[in-house]
């Protein structure tokens, strides 16, 4: 039977917690993490299957989600909806979640999963499923809050030189102004931006304000993380372009934010506005509105990964993203081949069925510290 013209069912939904060792911590103002524990679903479908991972952190601190939280979501709310349902396309998947509110992560887990089926059981490539059109991505890095300033001095070394086309920066009070006068006095002309998440409050407007002497490519999420209003402000006072990260959770989010003259550029990231079907709206709107998008990262293993990549293949994407190789975060990363980005600076979009990046079932299985399985 061709999956071509026909409705795609879910039988089964399988859940899992991996752990995963970080090659190296990484330090936001909100905290550290050293292993990651990441939520991974598998749809199965009449011989078909579908990968996703849920991006939840591991403490509610970038936002209200956990992976324990998402686990509980899932199995009490997610599951039963999607169990035995059938649809021809995967955005529909998005419309039986409609009356949830928030757990955009959880969400997200499900329905990704639900389009990576869609596209190898139609024997297509993901990233054409979605409406990609771009074969290669710009790449950039993002460095954590490090112990010392010449450890951070290395690391930028070490991005540089592996040919990343944009560096950015988490910073914090205190890890900010002098820092980013001692990167610029070691690197004046690099594509440099930062991260604050949510650490500043309009009450540092002067602070934020001097940042304009380092020429970034912008500041991202200084103030609330719920916060379009005080942005709006503190867009007005600074000549740097202000980036939303945390407050863009929906179509409507984004809609309101440039409304609102909040920033100049969004962070579209897969599970903080709740899956590919709202990814696509927000990035066609802000195409439409020349908005420009780049794609956000939050530390995902290779299924996350490689449905990044997919997604920064829709033709808004023009700024480098946070999406870099695997070998920056994993020894091993859970996908065949691991992700890898050219020397100057970009990854192939795989024009093959799927993502074009296979889970190592195997070793997949080797990680797992619990499962759960739904059926019909
Ligand atoms: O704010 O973009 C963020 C990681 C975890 C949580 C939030 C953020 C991040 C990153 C890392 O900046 C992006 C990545 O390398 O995956
Ligand atoms: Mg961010």
């Amino acid at each position: 039977m061709s999956f071509q013209e026909s409705n795609i069912k879910i039988e089964r939904l399988e859940i899992r917690e991996i752990n995963l060792p970080l090659v190296h911590y990484f330090e936001t103002s909100f905290g550290r993490t050293e292993e990651r524990r990441i939520l991974l679903t598998k749809v199965f479908c009449d011989g078909a299957v579908g990968y996703g991972e849920c991006t939840t952190g591991e403490k509610p601190f970038f936002s209200h989600e956990t992976i324990d939280t998402a686990w509980v979501i899932i199995k009490e709310v997610l599951a039963p909806i999607i169990i035995g349902q059938d649809w021809n396309e995967p955005s529909e998947v998005s419309q039986w979640f409609k009356p949830i509110r928030g757990n955009q992560m959880a969400r997200a887990a499900v329905e990704n999963a639900c389009w990576d089926l869609t596209a190898r059981a139609r024997n297509m490539p993901l990233c054409k499923l979605l409406g990609g059109t771009l074969e290669k991505i710009p790449c950039g890095v993002s460095i954590g809050i490090q112990d010392t300033p010449e450890q951070l001095l290395e690391k930028i070394k070490t991005e540089v030189d592996a040919g990343y086309r944009r560096i950015k920066i988490k910073i914090k009070p205190g890890w900010d102004y002098n820092i980013l006068s001692l990167v610029r006095q070691t690197y004046p002309d690099i594509p440099l931006s930062v991260d604050a998440n949510s650490s500043y409050t309009l009450a540092d407007i002067n602070l934020l304000k001097r940042f304009d002497e380092f020429n970034l490519l912008m500041i991202e999420q200084p103030l609330g993380h719920d916060d379009i209003v005080d942005h709006s402000h503190l867009q007005k006072q600074l000549s740097t372009a202000i980036c939303l990260d945390e407050p863009i959770t929906s179509i409507d989010q984004a809609r309101r934010a440039i409304e609102m003259e909040s920033g100049r550029i969004i962070n579209i990231k897969l599970g903080r506005v709740g899956g590919f079907s709202e990814a696509i709206k927000i990035h066609n709107y802000c195409y439409d509105n020349q908005m420009p998008v780049w794609c956000g990262g939050m530390l995902e293993a290779g299924i996350g990964r490689s449905h990044n990549i997919a997604m920064s293949s829709l033709p808004g994407f023009t700024l480098p993203g946070d999406v870099s190789a695997s070998r920056r975060y994993f020894k091993e990363d859970i996908i065949d081949p691991p992700v890898t980005v050219s020397n100057d600076g970009f990854i192939n979009v795989p024009q093959v069925a799927g993502t074009g990046y296979e889970p190592k079932e195997g070793y997949i299985e080797k990680i797992t510290v619990r499962k759960e399985l739904f059926s019909v």
